[in-house]
């Protein structure tokens, strides 16, 4: 009985997310924002991903971020500190971001289209996945040191993923990453997503990942 109560609360707690999210989806509909919502665990380069796609993204129209962190603004000061406008949140705590942080973080952004909103996401490969923001891309970013099984320890998130990256490609002499064993975890679970592959610390592949979130448009 005990459980029953706790599965329909959580039922609940996502239904209004998803309202939530659709209404987010219509206002970035309105704004002519395209909205990537970046998903990772901590250090797999979400923040300098962002970076290269800014500054990338920027000659083509508006570009802002939305900074999810559990403490700390050291993310948006970076990317503040380039010029590029950013809010951040944080959960205290929190191991996701929900649709309603991400209205009200949206409001305090000010930010029209036609462009970009990237959302950095908390570092975590579990509930992310669980909370629809109302973006347009869930990207989901791994990166060679992380290990090449992360898909198939990681389903939920690969599954609902729009593309896969794979950042720290420079790492690959130092790692067992089995670059055909990540792509067959992927395909396990998600048969149609672009899976790509990055060295933020390089630049080879941005522009191509680059030129698929333009296509979009
Ligand atoms: N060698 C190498 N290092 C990278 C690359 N991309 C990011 N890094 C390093 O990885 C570390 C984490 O990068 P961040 O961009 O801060 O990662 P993040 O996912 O935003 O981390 P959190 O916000 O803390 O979850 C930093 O030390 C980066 O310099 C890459 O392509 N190659
Ligand atoms: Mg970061
Ligand atoms: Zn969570």
């Amino acid at each position: 009985m005990a459980k029953k109560k706790i599965i329909t609360a959580r039922r609940s707690i996502l239904c209004a997310n998803d309202r939530q999210a659709a209404a987010n989806t219509r206002l970035f509909k309105k704004l002519d924002l395209t909205t990537i919502n970046v998903m990772a665990s901590p250090g797999a380069g979400k923040t300098n991903l962002l970076v290269h796609l800014l500054k990338a993204l920027s000659s083509h129209g508006s570009v802002g971020v939305i900074e999810g962190d559990v403490a700390s603004s050291i993310d948006a000061e970076h990317i503040a500190a380039l010029g590029y406008p950013v809010t951040q949140i944080n959960t205290d705590g929190g191991c996701h971001l929900n649709a309603s942080d991400i209205a009200a973080a949206l409001k305090e952004l000010n930010l029209a289209g036609p462009g970009f909103l990237f959302i950095e996401n908390i570092g975590n490969l579990i509930c992310p996945a669980a909370f629809d923001l109302g973006e347009r891309v869930r990207l989901v970013l791994a990166s060679v040191p992380e290990g090449d099984d992360k898909p198939r320890k990681y389903p939920g998130i690969f599954m609902k993923a729009d593309v896969v990256v794979v950042n720290k490609l420079d790492t690959l002499a130092a790692f067992d990453f089995d670059r055909a064993a990540f792509i067959a975890g992927v395909r396990a679970v998600n048969p149609a997503a672009p899976i790509l592959e990055v060295s933020c610390r390089t630049g080879q592949g941005l522009d191509a990942l680059a030129d698929w979130l333009l296509a979009l448009r």
